[in-house]
């Protein structure tokens, strides 16, 4: 068994378009009714799962789930007179951020020494709250083999679980026992706090972790506020080495020390607000990084453009990398498509700490599969949505006709 950290990015889906569904991320609601462009949108996912495998790195993918969603259309009675934001939630590709996917606890972490996975019920956001049943069926594709993995269902729609974007593990090596922390918000703001407490709670007791290495903390509401509506917009942490804003935790004296007790050996690199303010780290998506370790055991920060072309960002990179710490080097990366909905390089992947060799193969990516994902796309997604298309029955034959290409190609009909 040789545990390796593997990345499963969600591809971007032929329907990804600008609605605004999302109260409380800023970028999404700032581009509510842009003109998107899903074929850019999926090929520069692919570039930077390409890249990532230049890196030496283990990548995996999910397909974009069936949309529009007919049995979502049918719960809510859609007809004529149905509100568009409950249409666009049929259409939306929001599946394409994996890091909401599932929480996921590595092997060396659980009592049965399987790696547990629980899908996110992600129920606060109505558009969001209807993927998890497809989201399932394609984990218990991918991670068949009960051996090595164990498959949740969601927990209970009362606690709102939005999955690994709320989820940091810590340890010396991925393919050591870790910590793991969960952070949660507290309703009652302006904006919706998106991961109940409970949620972590019951995932913690369902993987089988060790209560003495399980973190529970709270999100600052002032994060939430500012519209880090994830931890994973404010805080990354890979193997022994956490990055956040001095602002992402509602007592974070507090918060370190837990983290220090129980994982001794981690180093803790906060970014003060006098350096970045919360506001230029929510707008740059500096934390939403890919925070990896390269095969040399160096670690390296996968960010988007926007942060590196943000001037404060810039300065705190570069001293960064001029000091001795555990991060030694930046690679900026494009995904403007994806960040205009609010998600960056860490939403668009889901974590699994696994033996590649216990993974359904056809979930993994090499060159070549990357090269024939790019063809379908190049084919078949459209060039360019304006919401108000959403509904269109042209636009519903283009986007089916797309994913069923995408399916066949990659050998994966059973999810049709
Ligand atoms: O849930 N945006 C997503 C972005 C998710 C980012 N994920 C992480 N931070 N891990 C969301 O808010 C926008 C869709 C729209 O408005 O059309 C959207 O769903």
């Amino acid at each position: 068994m040789t545990l390796a950290e593997i990345n499963f990015d969600g591809i971007v889906g032929p329907t990804h378009n600008y609605a605004g569904l999302s109260l409380g991320n800023l970028a999404a609601t700032a581009h509510a009714g842009d003109i998107s462009y899903p074929r850019a949108a999926a090929l520069q996912g692919l570039a930077k799962m390409r890249g990532n495998l230049a890196l030496g790195l283990a990548q995996g993918f999910f397909v974009p789930l069936p949309r529009p969603n007919e049995s979502w259309l049918e719960a809510v009675a859609a007809d004529e007179a149905t509100d568009r934001a409950l249409l666009a939630a049929a259409w939306s590709a929001s599946a394409m951020w994996t890091a909401n996917a599932a929480t996921v606890s590595p092997a060396p972490d659980t009592a049965d020494g399987r790696c547990h996975l629980t899908v996110a019920n992600l129920v606060t956001m109505p558009h969001r709250s209807h993927e998890w049943p497809d989201t399932l069926r394609q984990l218990r594709l991918a991670f068949a083999d009960e051996r090595h993995f164990a498959v949740h269902d969601p927990v209970p729609p009362c606690f709102g679980d939005e999955g690994a974007a709320n989820h940091m593990r810590l340890a010396a090596a991925h393919q050591a026992p870790g910590i793991e922390v969960f952070v949660y918000g507290r309703g009652g703001g302006a904006f919706p706090a998106r991961q109940h407490e409970q949620a972590g709670r019951i995932v913690a007791r369902r993987h089988g972790l060790d209560p003495a290495r399980v973190l529970f903390i709270e999100q600052n509401p002032d994060a939430i506020a500012a519209g880090a509506f994830h931890n994973d917009v404010v805080a990354v942490a890979n193997e022994r080495v956490l990055l956040c804003h001095e602002l992402a935790f509602a007592e974070p004296e507090a918060a370190y020390r837990a983290i220090r007790e129980a994982a001794p050996e981690t180093e803790i690199v906060v970014v003060p607000d006098s350096a970045v303010s919360l506001a230029e780290a929510v707008r740059s998506y500096l934390f939403n990084a890919q925070l990896v370790t390269l095969p040399a055991g160096e670690q390296a920060l996968v960010i988007p453009l926007e942060a590196w072309e943000s001037g404060p960002v810039r300065a705190f990179l570069d001293a960064l990398i001029a000091g001795n710490g555990p991060i030694r080097r930046v690679v900026p990366v494009d995904v403007r498509q994806s960040m205009a909905n609010g998600g960056g390089p860490a939403c668009l992947r889901l974590r699994v700490v696994a033996d590649p060799g216990t993974v359904d193969p056809r979930f993994l990516l090499d060159e070549a599969k990357a090269e024939a994902i790019e063809q379908v796309v190049a084919v078949h997604w459209p060039e360019q949505i304006d919401p108000g298309d959403l509904g269109s029955e042209v636009l519903e034959r283009t986007v089916r006709a797309a994913r069923g290409a995408l399916l066949e190609r990659l050998d994966l009909e059973q999810l049709a």
